[in-house]
């Protein structure tokens, strides 16, 4: 029982210190990879922080050509549309408005859905 305390209470002790860390270390933004390929964003539901550097990777794997539709977001935020294509493709987008992003792929509008919730 002492012993599992004592685990508790370092971890609490590790969490504290790594969150007093970041700032001190000027910590770089949050990444996020989601993955495009055969027909689907893996995952399709991501929820991130703020600020996070997301890198919309194709699969090496893909047939299809695919391409990363911007629909729905945040009051403000300008919508875009990624390159299009197979494979070998990594368009990167920093999010830093809160809100709910909905995108698509334009080729497979119907079965390719992404959401991504950027919380603050
Ligand atoms: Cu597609």
């Amino acid at each position: 029982m002492r012993r599992r305390r004592n685990l508790v209470a370092a971890a609490a002790l590790a969490g504290t210190l790594v969150a007093a860390a970041v700032p001190a270390f000027g910590a770089s933004s949050p990444k996020r990879t989601i993955e495009v390929v055969d027909d689907s964003f893996a995952p399709a539901k991501a929820t991130i922080r703020k600020g996070t550097l997301v890198m919309f990777k194709w699969s090496d794997l893909n047939y299809q050509t695919h391409d990363v539709k911007l629909t729905s977001a945040p009051h403000g935020v300008k919508k875009y549309t990624s390159p299009a294509g197979t494979t070998g493709i990594a368009f990167r987008k920093r999010f830093s408005v809160a809100g709910t992003y909905k995108f698509v792929c334009t080729y497979h509008a119907s079965i390719m859905t992404l959401t991504l919730r950027v919380k603050h």
